[in-house]
């Protein structure tokens, strides 16, 4: 189960160049009014890739540096690779030598590879001691310069040796008992990943849950943190495959995984980049990331057109982060994944099966990506029996069909299934930490049966302690004009949360209600009727009760009539 915030937006790049940098581009996500949680460091920040250290000319004070992120509620990620420079005043390198902690050679000396930091060794992750002496390394004592609101993220960990045979280790190099790489290279990124895991869980009081990516799989890799898809490039066509990637590997139990946003090798045109931001908000991990020799792309750069195009798309995934959340703690209890193949949630329908440019996320959110230049239609295919409401206008389609629709640069087409109720929080803030406080929306797509459900999950946002059952979750159903909030969690009382909902919007409802009943305390609240007004002027007309304030932590149901 991930930290709130790391389901949210992540800006990294090849690399921030210094502190000033980092101070730069995050003010201009306050100037510009796009959120984002997590500013990442690539290898650049190390002293001569010496992982666990800084430069310190670049970085003299990286505590304040990540104060100042963590007091906006922000988070900072450095890289940790598996690569160890052979330097003798370098302390992993010291320590791992003395204590014969490295993988070995044939002829049973420590393997010795090129990689980023030149001559390099590799830890024996096998080894359950080694990963435990690695784990340590994260402690913030001994990663100087770390604060808790640090988090890691392992590269280059399938292991890669750009001297080895295939880029990566010999086959007959040796690991704990005499196995051979060959018969455990497949492991070796996996247990740098949970090596890597089990340091941040142990750090300080251990109370706040791990953040770090890895970019080696294994099966079980969702239990120690985010994958992305490695390096692509700023092509169409890699925008388009990442859907069947990210699909793929959440089929495979990997959920949290999302492709690098903009493309990493190469300079995406603007148009490009903005398709990239308008998919990637809907990635499980959603992150922009950027090649060394790229031109600087961030959010800003490009214009104020696309600017607003690409908050938008950030927004719109801020605003879904409670629907995100919830579908995580659906993939951490069940391992049913964040985003589907449409044939996941319509399996009777053939329509379905070759179809992996569309994708859902959880059963209520289609999502239809723009993979080519300059689109003006596209051709969507609604699956089920059920209508579909556009996301930004709430214009309903029928299901069972393909559409042919106009589409313009400032979104990718979505929708929400007929049936179901989303969670989300309207108001934008600089970070997810920041909008903790605040009050939700319910929006309800009634089916035609006039019914709808749907489900909210909430936690600390952090800690373990949802695993003690410290956690609120709530099935809301719409049924006969009442909306209920049902516990799905009885007797899990421990966590608490003051939150309300400031809005219901019920779309496709078939009468002409004018007022709503709050029950237990019987009171009535505001009805209004227009459009959804999502970034968007026109639509068909939905209802909207305004402040209904009921907790969600509470039993009630809400009637209109
Ligand atoms: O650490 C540098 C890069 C990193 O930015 C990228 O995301 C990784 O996939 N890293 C690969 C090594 C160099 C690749 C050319």
């Amino acid at each position: 189960m991930p930290q709130l915030f790391a389901v949210a937006y992540h800006q990294c790049r090849w690399n921030y160049r210094d502190d000033e940098d980092v101070a730069q581009v995050d003010s201009k996500f306050d100037e510009h009014d796009i959120p984002y949680d997590v500013l990442w460091l690539d290898i650049e920040h190390t002293d001569g890739k010496r992982y666990f250290t800084w430069d310190r000319m670049l970085f003299p004070h990286p505590e304040e540096m990540q104060r100042k992120l963590a007091a906006k509620g922000r988070h900072m990620v450095t890289i940790v690779d598996p690569h160890i420079k052979r330097d003798d005043s370098y302390f992993v390198h010291r320590e791992a030598t003395e204590k014969g902690y490295y993988v070995k050679d044939a002829n049973g000396n420590d393997y010795d590879g090129w990689c980023w930091s030149g001559s390099s060794s590799y830890p024996d992750m096998l080894r359950p001691e080694v990963r435990s002496w690695w784990a340590e390394k994260f402690s913030t004592e001994n990663y100087v310069g770390s604060t808790p609101s640090l988090y890691i993220w392992n590269d280059m960990n399938e292991p890669s040796v750009f001297n080895g045979p295939e880029v990566t280790m010999p086959r007959d190099a040796i690991h704990q008992g005499d196995a051979e790489h060959r018969e455990l290279h497949n492991v070796y990124g996996y247990y740098f990943h949970m090596a890597t895991a089990e340091g941040l869980v142990k750090r300080g009081d251990g109370r706040d849950r791990p953040f770090v990516l890895s970019r080696a799989v294994f099966a079980g890799s969702q239990r120690h943190g985010a994958i992305w898809t490695g390096d692509n490039s700023a092509d169409w066509d890699h925008l388009r495959v990442s859907v069947p990637m990210i699909l793929s590997l959440g089929l495979t139990g990997i959920s949290f995984s999302g492709a690098d946003v903009g493309g990493f090798f190469g300079n995406p045109e603007p148009e490009l980049l903005v398709r990239w931001y308008q998919l990637g908000a809907y990635y499980p991990f959603f992150r922009g990331h950027a090649h060394h020799d790229t031109k600087r792309r961030e959010p800003w750069l490009f214009g104020e057109k696309n600017t607003e195009r690409m908050r938008e798309a950030i927004r719109i995934r801020y605003m879904l982060l409670p629907y995100f959340y919830t579908l995580f703690r659906e993939a951490n209890t069940t391992g049913v994944p964040v985003a589907r193949p449409l044939w996941m949630e319509f399996p009777s329908e053939e329509a379905t099966f070759t179809n992996d440019e569309a994708f859902m996320i959880g059963n209520s959110l289609l999502v239809q990506g723009i993979y080519t230049e300059h689109a003006k239609r596209a051709s969507v295919y609604l699956p089920g029996k059920e209508s579909w409401y556009d996301l930004k206008t709430g214009t309903a389609y029928k299901g069972g069909k393909t559409h042919k629709l106009d589409v313009n640069e400032e979104g990718v087409p979505a929708f929400q299934r007929a049936g179901t109720i989303i969670p989300r929080k309207d108001r934008f803030r600089r970070s997810s930490t920041q909008m903790v406080n605040d009050p939700y929306t319910l929006v309800i797509a009634l089916n035609s049966s006039q019914a709808a459900e749907g489900e909210l999950y909430v936690d600390d946002g952090r800690s373990f302690e949802f695993q003690q059952g410290s956690y609120i979750h709530r099935r809301f159903v719409f049924a006969d004009g009442k909306l209920t909030s049902l516990n799905l969690a009885p007797g899990h009382t421990q966590f608490s949360s003051e939150c309300v909902i400031e809005r219901i919007i019920l779309q496709g409802l078939s009468t002409g209600q004018k007022s709503a009943l709050v029950e237990p305390a019987n009171q009535k609240a505001e009805i209004e009727r227009g459009p959804l007004l999502l970034y968007s002027r026109q639509g068909p007309t939905v209802l909207t009760i305004r402040k209904p304030n009921v907790r969600i932590a509470d039993n009630w149901v809400i009637k209109i009539f």
